[in-house]
């Protein structure tokens, strides 16, 4: 095959809704950009670990403890499917961790803002996993075999990520004066940086085009946006709290919310490293990593031992 047919052999099976396999021929830059799309959203799910991971100690009751535990765990759990689906792309687990430690590779925005309160731990789970719910639900059928396939499986987690935030502002928000102060705050706190999560507007997208074209990308950063935007709003009226955007209206020709003014140099800022926790979290990333080193190293010696002893089976039989 030449170079021309095989890539008029990729835009068919992209076209017929054929998955790419790890062995399939594929341009240069379908490849390059799964790998920072893959590796960037592996390393959002072990950043996203922090904000929480902080209040499992401080969690109300063993049963929120045990939830919130779990969570955690199921996105340390993510983090690994995919790192292995961007591994398949021919980079390194090692080369995405250094990427990450040394500030080239991004990570989401979202994970940059405090959690000041428990009710931040309702409003992660029904704004920031609704949202990731939003964005991944379509990923399940993204033109990559290996990626489309670890997001089946995050997707039902997320499903009951969401469920479960939810359900901690439900409870606040029908508990006492206070409680529900704290769900209201936190909605305030976590709404614009949520809908900031979907990335910048499609006119502002230098990648959108074409990961719509190579079908990675379903739908464009604005369209998910508003879908989310016309979830969440009437999830939050059934509970009784107001989202912190003056301009929401709903509008009856488009069938949708009009909404507000986004702060794109608070999220530009924040990706280029200067909001409120960015140093915190990736020093946290870095000192985890070396001290895990002695694992690694154990669980390499331990490997390469069995492997030394396999083949001494091996020749002896
Ligand atoms: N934060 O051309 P664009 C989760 C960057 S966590 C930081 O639109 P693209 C969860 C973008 O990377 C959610 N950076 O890019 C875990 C690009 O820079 P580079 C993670 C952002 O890739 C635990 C530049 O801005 N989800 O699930 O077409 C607990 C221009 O953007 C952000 C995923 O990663 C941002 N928010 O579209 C709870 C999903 N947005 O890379 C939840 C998979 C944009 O060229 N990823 N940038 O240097 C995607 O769907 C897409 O990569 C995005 C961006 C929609 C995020």
């Amino acid at each position: 095959m030449t170079v021309h047919s095989f890539q008029e052999h990729f835009d068919e099976k992209i076209d017929n809704e054929v998955s790419i396999e790890p062995r399939d021929w594929m341009p240069d830059d379908y490849r390059k950009t799964l790998i920072r799309q893959i590796s960037q959203h592996a390393h959002s799910e072990i950043v996203g670990m922090l904000p929480e991971g902080n209040w499992i100690t401080r969690a109300p009751s063993l049963r929120r403890k045990a939830v919130l535990l779990a969570k955690v765990q199921d996105e340390g759990g993510h983090g690994l499917y995919l790192y292995s689906a961007a591994e398949t792309l021919g980079i390194t687990r090692d080369e995405m961790i250094e990427q990450l430690h040394s500030g080239k590779a991004k990570y989401s925005s979202i994970f940059n803002y405090p959690t000041l309160t428990w009710a931040d731990m309702g409003a992660i789970g029904w704004l920031v996993d609704g949202a990731a719910i939003m964005n991944q639900v379509p990923l399940c059928r993204t033109s990559y075999g290996p990626y489309a396939r670890a997001m089946v499986r995050v997707c039902k987690e997320e499903s009951f990520h969401q469920r479960q935030g939810f359900e901690i502002m439900m409870t606040l928000a029908n508990g006492t004066e206070v409680q529900k102060k704290l769900a209201q705050d936190a909605l305030n706190r976590w709404w614009w940086p949520s809908i900031m999560m979907f990335g910048p507007p499609d006119d502002d997208s230098p990648n959108t085009a074409q990961s719509m074209r190579w079908r990675i990308k379903r739908f464009t950063n604005d369209e998910l946006r508003q879908k989310f935007i016309d979830v969440t709003v009437e999830q939050a009226k059934l509970i009784g709290l107001t989202v912190p955007d003056p301009d929401l209206k709903w509008n009856e020709e488009t069938g949708h919310y009009d909404y507000g003014k986004i702060n794109w140099d608070e999220f530009w800022n924040v990706v280029k490293g200067n909001g409120p926790c960015n140093k915190e979290r990736l020093e946290t990333r870095r000192k985890a990593w070396e001290e895990g080193k002695w694992v690694r190293d154990a669980a390499l010696a331990y490997a390469e031992k069995r492997k030394a002893r396999k083949e001494k089976a091996t020749l002896a039989a």
